[in-house]
């Protein structure tokens, strides 16, 4: 068994792809870390500050890391607040472990793309897989910069990097971390406190989204599927649910018919409108058999299950 390092273990997806993969190859050999510590102790835990280089080689060396999960980011609200900030977390990280894996001291790497890659030039409808990428935000240029970056280093060092252009991630288990999609997962909180949502997006806005369970399997797959498969070095689409804040309100009010919403567009309207409604995923069906499972009413019924149970709220 390889060993994985999560970096960014405590965000809203490194929650997540920690305990699936601590479940499915025991807590020893699944290594997280983070800038921050857990909430709950944990043994195999390293405080690391991604552009750490020397300590983030050292924790590789303790634990004989083979594989790494990059998780660490600024997302693309918060980065537009700090753009200069995130434009060097975003591509330094990156590098950092991009040269681990040319030095050949790592053998694989995940890395999230996502697709504020795309921007105000793209198709918005069923986004195809390749076409014009002309982002507008400091998070979309490093993402899109980023995605060159991997299929430079596979393509010149060999280096087995993959990736996924992430849909916004709806989960309950750790709150997102400052993004455009984020309102999709508070949506549920307001819901169940009973207070009413004031919603940062306009009604008619579309997204694509996906449910956390669906994220999280598709990036195992990913890595886990052969190196043959993985003709993309760049990032994959992924495709899960579309909707607009619109359709998920409807959708949490046939459970919850008092639950009331108001719109008040904010700077992330901005960014939204850059983005596409919906994607084409054709490339990772055919590739590495990706299929999605959730569909708006069984997430939206699951997160209300979960949400209602894991904050004691209802
Ligand atoms: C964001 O909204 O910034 C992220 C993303 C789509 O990458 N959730």
């Amino acid at each position: 068994m390889n060993k994985i390092l999560i970096i960014g273990s405590n965000g809203q997806i490194g929650t997540e792809l920690l305990q699936t993969l601590r479940s499915k190859h025991g807590n020893e050999n699944i290594i997280a870390s983070d800038i921050r510590e857990p909430k709950e102790p944990d043994h195999y835990f390293e405080q690391l500050d991604v552009m750490d280089k020397e300590k983030l080689k050292s924790i590789i060396k303790k634990y004989q890391i083979k594989e790494v999960y990059l998780l660490a980011a600024l997302l693309s609200a918060t980065a537009e607040k700090n753009p200069e900030f995130a434009w060097e977390l975003n591509m330094e990280s990156l590098f950092n472990v991009l040269n681990l894996a040319k030095d050949k001291v790592i053998d694989k790497i995940f890395w999230p793309s996502s697709i504020a890659v795309f921007g105000p030039t793209t198709p918005r409808e069923n986004t195809p897989q390749y076409t014009i990428m002309e982002p507008s935000t400091v998070y979309g240029i490093s993402k899109q910069a980023g995605e060159r970056w991997c299929e430079y280093y596979a393509n010149r060092y060999d280096v087995d990097v993959r990736s996924i252009r992430y849909p916004g991630l709806i989960s309950y288990s750790a709150p997102p971390g400052g993004g455009t999609t984020d309102y999709a997962v508070e949506i549920f909180y307001s819901a169940l406190k009973d207070e009413k949502y004031t919603c940062f997006l306009s009604e008619k806005t579309p997204l694509p989204m996906m449910y956390m369970e669906d994220a999280v399997r598709a990036t195992i797959e990913l890595m886990e599927t052969n190196k043959s498969n993985i003709k993309i070095r760049s990032s994959y689409n992924l495709g899960g649910i579309s909707f607009t804040p619109e359709e998920i309100y409807a959708c949490i009010r046939s459970t919850r018919p008092n639950f009331e919403i108001e719109y008040v567009p904010d700077f992330r309207q901005n960014i939204a409108d850059t983005w596409p409604g919906s994607i084409d995923d054709t490339a990772a069906q055919e590739h590495w058999g990706w299929k999605a499972k959730y569909d708006l009413e069984e997430m939206t019924k699951d997160m209300l299950n979960n949400v209602q149970i894991d904050k004691n709220l209802a």
